[in-house]
């Protein structure tokens, strides 16, 4: 038989091409039968932010992606201040209340996100009408009535709450918030006393971005010791974990030691990994924060290059090797959504670009990264 140079390269290429068929089908196969939660179970819980959107269209496919990778599930806005209150000062349940009811329903581990923070939440909250801030102990029983009321309301169901966010500032000093000029740290220490005294079983975290970093770190183990000296219940450390293909994934395991040695267990809590030029030289998650939108600001309208996606592939294993590393300090890890088509990183700092963080695509099918974190536990 007479084969040509070319028809035999042809051979070569399909060969190539059905065995990385095979293995891209084998390793979906894997993944059909088990998942993240089952693959992590003896290492720590893998969660996922829901918003109210994927909540109430219960797309029968996603939810069963949810309920097989996941097992713990954080709300990503409809708890927080701003989302809770109608106009006229009633409370507005409906979304908290459809969220705990699904997580309840499929057995799910439960964060309620969030009780204190400067951001999504009205001005009025602080400020009397003629723009002067209110009293201290005014804002301490609007504080109060806010807290116990929600905490009392999902008591037993949500497990654990992110009890105040970001306090600690990009200048490394407390961040100069309404809560803080008005509250000091009582600001603080109100809160977690209040959330423990509800549910003093609710296991109660501090939660911030870029506080992996030294100097922040720093910052926060400052503000911690200061809240422990008072008897403050705190039980937890979440690092958002909203981080670039540059970040430096030392700063985690440091973290992780330096924080656990507070007595404090690690959450990762906002996980993603931003794939797009970034636009300012210190990423902060601040979310006042916005650019202008170029086309050269937004690269890979048209699909992921291979090479960056295998960048991003290697970030997260990289990361998980160190949180599996130190499994026993960690109680879980939670990606901030869970398909790139729905992430808040489409539209920040930059409106309308798109994105690549999350472990799952915008058809919701598992990306090379899923399968390298899958690969870790094999
Ligand atoms: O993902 C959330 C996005 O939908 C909201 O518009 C935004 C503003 O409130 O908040 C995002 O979630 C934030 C989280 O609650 C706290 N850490 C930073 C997150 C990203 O901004």
């Amino acid at each position: 038989m007479n084969i040509s140079r070319r028809q035999l390269l042809a051979m070569t290429g399909a060969t190539a091409t059905l065995a990385a068929t095979l293995k891209a089908q084998a390793a979906a196969k894997a993944s059909a039968a088990t998942g993240l939660k089952e693959a992590y179970k003896d290492d720590f819980l893998i969660g996922a932010a829901l918003s109210a959107t994927i909540i109430k269209q219960q797309d029968p496919k996603l939810m069963a992606l949810v309920n097989k990778e996941f097992n713990s599930i954080t709300p990503e806005n409809c708890m927080k201040w701003g989302e809770l209150y109608n106009e006229n000062g009633s409370w507005k349940w409906q979304d908290a209340d459809a969220f705990v009811e699904f997580g309840s329903k499929h057995n799910l581990h439960m964060v309620g996100h969030t009780l204190g923070w400067h951001s999504q939440i009205p001005d009025s909250v602080f400020k009397n009408q003629d723009g002067n801030y209110i009293s201290k102990a005014e804002l301490e029983k609007k504080q109060k009535a806010h807290i116990t009321t929600i905490v009392e309301r999902y008591k037993g169901k949500l497990a654990a709450w992110d009890v105040v966010n970001e306090a600690v500032g990009d200048d490394n000093k407390m961040r100069d918030s309404h809560w803080y000029k008005i509250m000091g740290d009582d600001f603080l220490v109100n809160a977690f006393n209040l959330a423990h005294e509800v549910d003093p079983k609710a296991h109660l975290m501090y939660n911030d971005y870029n506080n992996e970093r030294p100097e922040k770190r720093q910052a926060t183990i400052d503000m911690i010791k200061r809240l422990q000296q008072r008897g403050t219940p705190i039980h937890g450390l979440g690092m958002q974990a909203h981080i670039g293909l540059q970040t430096n994934l030392q700063d985690f395991e440091d973290s992780i030691l330096a924080y656990s040695a507070l007595g404090l267990k690690i959450h990762l809590t906002e996980l993603d990994i931003d794939v797009l030029p970034s636009v300012w030289n210190l990423p902060v998650a601040e979310i006042s924060t916005r650019f202008e939108y170029k086309p050269e600001r937004d690269p890979y309208t048209k699909g992921l290059p291979k090479k960056v996606e295998t960048k991003l592939a290697k970030a997260y294993e990289s990361l998980f090797k160190i949180l599996i590393k130190h499994r026993d300090k960690v109680d879980r890890v939670t990606f901030w959504g869970v398909s790139d088509d729905a992430s808040w990183l489409n539209d920040f700092p930059i409106k309308g670009r798109t994105n690549y963080p999350l472990l799952f695509d915008r058809q919701h099918a598992p990306k090379p990264a899923y399968f390298r974190l899958m690969d870790l536990k094999r």
